[in-house]
């Protein structure tokens, strides 16, 4: 089953069901298993869900069902009653979802529910969604969090496994696909995606998840008990629907939350209901050591529900980029053809004679950068990678040593310049540190400054380490992430200057020879987006205001494809890289390139 590919879990021991038509009280008998059942007086099926002490319907609620509860219960809105979506009507089968579903309204279902057969249903919390959809164990479920915070760790991957988009053959889930696309021309679509339905889909049409749920990935979003946030005053949807399209929101971890509370307008908005099993013990769902990246195990998982970030051990350095370490000189790699000089110039007076006076530590303004006396002391043998920084970051900040702060600049999900490092993890949900603190060493940077603290990580679906970049004083300068088993698409890098030096700004630098290549591309922050810097065309020429860059690298293996001597984009990529620097540390960095480079 594909499901496996994203989380495989295994149950320990939980409370189980016997398969009848009864709700076992406590005592019941106990099974090892998750394939039993319990199926309630309106033919709605639940199953266990592991790591909690609720049972999950198998399907989203129908309008079969919606129909009986709104025959027998006011509800104040009709909207679910006339399924349409910019007056194309949707299907009002009584096998699709109920939608268009305000949040108070289904809690009014699961109560009507409750009360005629004498159970506690109820709508599932954020918590026990994440565990039924398989993501449980991965995320941070300390008190103080909210599921905005947990939709930013992005922990685990799609309802299918890893690739995005999924592929059409494997049939994932309603989405917002290229049948829909027709219908709806306007909106945006999963362009490579087919499953077929423009608007709903009777509820069970794609394969279940691992427990046999069906649609826990799209038809519709389903609401959970849980508060978006503090402010409670919205509520959460979780699992995308027929008219998502988004990756972020697509993903196992995706959330969203309605624009009013407790309201739903929207016909993607639906529901799912949990069934309480009296008497139940929770007991933990264990990650299997064969599951992929990004968490690794550990033997001894905490219990209930283990932290996202687990320690592991410190990453090994592959052979092939240790055997490679920078070199003291600064001509090409035998094997690069293209010459520095076909990207950008440095944008540095030439005319500076030394680096500046560094500014002592305890002379800083108050809340500003802390450095090292020795901060731009130029680091020998490190002219190459210089000039391929200098070459990357010119075009959008010039040589500069404004140390005082700059409040409120965002570097990465929150975390802004000059943050001190615990609010920056509290920020991103980091707890466990992967290696120890580390001194930066990468020419161009200021020198026995900056320090690195590694963490275990799931973003985007292949980073899996997150590097929190401090100055002398543990605040926050920059962000790296760093995918260790990347696929050539994961990070758009391709660049047509082939002779870069350094790879990886944090932690390694290789020199490009005959057995490696690396690719480098910088984006820029443009109204929210991101866009791609590309020397070639002026037009594209980043502003001066931008605040944030981001540079993307790939260390690939030409090698891998065997007797094809030009560039290939089928060549295996070993490690994907994405820093994101912002504006201060970029003028700081060609500063110090400033006095190194004549
Ligand atoms: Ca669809
Ligand atoms: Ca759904």
């Amino acid at each position: 089953m594909t499901y496996s590919r994203v989380l495989s879990v295994v149950v320990l021991s939980f409370v189980a069901i016997v398969a009848s038509a009864e709700l076992p009280g406590p005592g019941a008998s106990v099974l090892a298993t998750n394939s039993a059942g319990f199926t309630n007086t309106l033919g709605m099926k639940f199953v266990p869900v592991p790591g909690t002490a609720v049972m999950f319907c198998i399907h989203e609620t129908r309008r079969k069902e919606y129909i009986a509860f709104a025959s027998e219960v006011s509800v104040p809105s009709n909207v679910w009653k006339w399924p349409k979506l910019s007056s194309v009507p949707l299907d009002d089968a009584e096998n699709h979802p109920a939608s268009g579903v305000h949040f108070d309204e289904a809690v009014k279902f699961c109560e009507w529910l409750s009360k005629k057969e004498g159970k506690t249903y109820r709508l599932p919390t954020d918590k026990e969604w994440s565990y039924a959809a398989g993501i449980g164990p991965l995320e941070n479920w300390d008190s103080g969090t909210t599921p905005e915070m947990r939709k930013k760790l992005k922990a685990g991957d799609f309802p299918w496994g890893k690739n995005f988009p999924p592929n059409t053959a494997d049939r994932v889930g309603n989405y917002n696909d290229t049948a829909r696309h027709e219908k709806f021309p306007g909106d945006p679509y999963i362009s490579d995606y087919t499953d077929g339905f423009i608007v709903t889909s009777p509820v069970m049409s794609f394969k279940p998840n691992e427990l046999g749920l069906y649609d826990m990935g799209g038809n519709v979003w389903e609401w959970v008990q849980d508060w978006w946030n503090d402010k409670k005053s919205l509520h959460t949807l979780r699992g995308g629907s027929w008219t998502t399209s988004s990756r972020d929101e697509i993903r196992t971890s995706g959330r969203i939350t309605s624009d009013h509370p407790g309201v739903s307008w929207y016909h993607a908005y639906g529901f799912r209901v949990a069934l309480e099993i009296p008497g139940a013990v929770i007991t933990p769902v264990a990650v299997t050591p064969t599951m992929p990246t990004p968490v690794p195990v550990t033997p001894t998982l905490p219990t209930p529900a283990p932290s996202p970030a687990v320690v592991a051990p410190p990453s090994t350095t592959r052979p092939i980029a240790s055997s490679v370490a920078v070199t003291p000189s600064a001509s090409p790699a035998p094997t690069v053809t293209t010459p520095v000089a076909t990207v950008p110039p440095i944008s540095i007076p030439s005319s500076r004679p030394a680096p500046p006076t560094p500014p002592a530590a305890p002379s800083q303004p108050a809340g500003g950068l802390v450095l090292d006396r020795n901060w731009a002391t130029p680091m020998q043998g490190g002219s190459a990678t210089m000039r391929d920084l200098g070459a990357l970051l010119s075009p959008f900040a010039k040589a500069a040593t404004d140390l005082a702060p700059s409040p409120g600049l965002t570097i990465f999900e929150g975390v802004t310049y000059l943050m001190p490092l615990a609010q920056a993890k509290a920020a991103l949900n980091l707890r466990q540190q992967v290696v120890p603190k580390n001194v930066v060493a990468c020419p161009g940077f200021p020198v026995s400054s900056l320090y690195a603290y590694c963490f275990d990580a799931a973003i985007d679906g292949h980073f899996n380490k997150l590097y929190l970049v401090t100055d002398k004083a543990d605040q926050v300068v920059a962000v790296e992430l760093l995918a260790e088993s990347p696929k050539r698409d994961q990070v758009d890098a391709p660049n047509n200057a082939t002779d870069w030096h350094t790879y990886d700004f944090i932690n390694t630098r290789v020199k490009a020879i005959t057995t490696l290549w690396i690719d480098h591309k910088p984006f820029f922050e443009n109204k929210g987006r991101w866009e791609q810097y590309d020397p070639k065309y002026s037009s594209r020429q980043p502003s001066g205001e931008t605040g944030l860059v981001r540079i993307d690298s790939l260390l690939l293996d030409p090698a891998s494809t065997k007797g094809y001597k030009g560039r290939g984009y089928n060549w295996k990529p070993l490690k994907a890289m994405r820093l994101y620097l912002p504006k201060p540390m970029m003028e700081l960095i060609l500063q110090c390139i400033s006095g190194a480079i004549k």
